[in-house]
């Protein structure tokens, strides 16, 4: 067991937050990397020290092994914890800083190299009694012969890169005439993707839900689960609302994917955090898809649910402690949904919006967090991922956390960019969301631009939106007023304050 002295964390933004945070609670001084273009970022004026790792490019920065390594020998941090994205799945780091002594916030090498594989990962459960989609097994080499599998399964097929993943590298495949141009296809996006042209067949299951398992094993082989995260709302493998638990498993289907996800974590040695991918298809039988060997954007919704702060479960574990919580121990409490604000525009076809935030007011109250690495008046650069914030709302229900999330979306404040907050108003308004009736193509299926309210095609429609949204608050507040008996003459607050105060809400 080594005690975790000082903690490096190589990420940015939110989650570099989010990770310190967790660290401060139990003592643990932190270090901040930051690029060139982050020095003026929250988590490095949250940090108790901080490293500039070099320019605002990602590959000269945040995934520069060697500097990060450095800046942990210049503050004597004897651990680093690599958030999402950049290095966190990087089996190569996390060997690097084992070599240098240090302790890395996560899995082993080996576990990280073996599912960052598909074709390794199905090999390594395939010990297990764990379901899989009927496919091949392994890399195809004989093309008549996989041709020949296909047919076996029956068409649609999918064509899966075994280093692809969040969707990379997919080919589907409607009719046998069309098997050797995908084939093809497939082989070279892989080859000129990953540097591996290895590729598999599977049926393709044509609309699956996403579910996935959230898993904490320890360095002594205790492993458990903390239930699963709906994530089906998703566009173009970017997820967009998740939530736990889903509403379509029934405690007996949660529980056997909850062991099934267990085994497949026994199956390499898993220890840290890791989320294990399942897809269910509309008869609820679910199928292993692959294994995130991180911790994931959407962790906090199973924190809301379980009340387990996973990032302190992640450093107890590298320091070399026992799990302590017991699988019989854990419960669901009540329903969160999160929702990811992205500096996109919903009504251009997502489009990132660089720009500054002007305003930036977030919504507060009982059951909102919001997890952000931003303030009002800073710049969003353009050299990362444009998420803004995540927003997560908790209530008793999932009705209770829906209506939550709509009075936080509409009660956050973002000008000077334009946001997914619209297009995730629409999703939680939507007949199929609020239903619980949808798959993983919700967005195709509902969502056109038209659907945002207000318009926001045009400066010009912005601007007549606004006026709209203002006579309207105006209307109601008059309309309110005269519903509402005479203000008490002790009151200190005149109507003409009171409609003020309505009015300003709406500007
Ligand atoms: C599938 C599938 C249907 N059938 N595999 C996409 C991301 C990657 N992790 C696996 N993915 C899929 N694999 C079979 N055999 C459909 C998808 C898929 C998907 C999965 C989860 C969430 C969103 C998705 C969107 C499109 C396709």
């Amino acid at each position: 067991m080594t005690k975790i002295q000082k903690l490096l964390v190589a990420n940015r933004g939110e989650i570099a937050l989010r990770i310190m945070r967790s660290a401060r609670e139990m003592g643990i001084p932190t270090v901040a990397i930051y690029s060139e273009a982050d020095r003026q970022s929250p988590h490095v004026r949250y940090a108790d020290e901080a490293v500039c790792v070099g320019p605002a490019p990602s590959s000269e920065s945040y995934l520069r092994i060697d500097a990060i390594l450095e800046a942990c020998q210049k503050t004597g941090a004897n651990a680093i914890h690599p958030g999402y994205g950049f290095l966190s799945e990087n089996a190569g780091f996390a060997r690097a800083v084992r070599n240098a002594g240090l302790i890395f916030v996560g899995p082993s090498p080996e576990s990280i190299e073996i599912m960052g594989s598909k074709l390794a990962a199905k090999a390594a459960v395939a010990a297990y009694n764990i379901p899989m989609v009927p496919g091949t097994p392994d890399a195809i080499t004989d093309r008549e012969a996989a041709k020949q599998t296909a047919a076996r399964i029956g068409y649609p097929i999918l064509i899966k890169a075994s280093a692809g993943g969040g969707g990379k590298g997919m080919r589907i495949v409607e009719r046998e005439a069309d098997f050797d141009e995908g084939m093809e296809r497939a082989v070279s996006e892989a080859t000129s993707a990953f540097g591996d042209g290895s590729v598999f067949i599977e049926k393709y299951v044509t609309s699956p839900r996403h579910v996935e398992i959230q898993v904490l094993g320890d360095q002594h082989g205790h492993i458990i689960h903390l239930f699963e995260r709906e994530c089906s709302i998703q566009r173009r493998h970017q997820k967009v609302v998740e939530e736990a638990p889903s509403s379509v498993l029934t405690p007996e289907i949660r529980a056997e994917m909850g062991r099934c996800a267990v085994e497949v974590a026994r199956a390499c040695g898993y220890y840290g955090a890791g989320t294990v991918e399942f897809i269910v298809d509309d008869q609820l039988n679910f199928y292993f898809l692959e294994m995130n060997t991180r911790l994931q954007v959407e962790h906090p919704v199973t924190e809301q649910i379980t009340g387990i702060d996973l990032v302190k479960q992640m450093i107890y574990i590298a320091e070399g402690k026992p799990l302590v919580i017991r699988q019989e121990d854990l419960k669901i409490h009540g329903h969160a949904i999160e929702i990811r604000v992205y500096a996109e525009d919903p009504a251009n076809n997502f489009l990132p919006d660089v720009g500054t935030l002007e305003t930036y007011v977030r919504p507060q109250g009982n059951g909102i967090r919001v997890d952000d690495g931003f303030e009002q008046g800073m710049a969003i650069p353009i050299y990362y991922d444009p998420m803004i914030a995540k927003l997560v709302t908790t209530g008793a229900t999932r009705a209770e956390a829906i209506e939550k999330m709509i009075r936080a979306i509409d009660e956050y404040q973002i000008t000077g960019v334009q946001t997914t907050l619209p297009f995730c108003r629409f999703v939680m308004k939507h007949e199929a969301f609020r239903s619980g009736q949808f798959d993983t193509h919700f967005v195709n299926h509902y969502f056109t631009p038209d659907k945002l309210i207000p318009p926001t095609d045009s400066e010009e429609g912005r601007q007549e939106a606004r006026l709209e949204a203002r006579l309207a608050a105006v209307l109601a507040a008059w309309l309110f007023q005269n519903s509402q008996p005479k203000p008490e003459s002790n009151s200190t607050v005149t109507q003409a304050q009171r409609s003020k105060w309505r009015e300003k809400r709406f500007r």
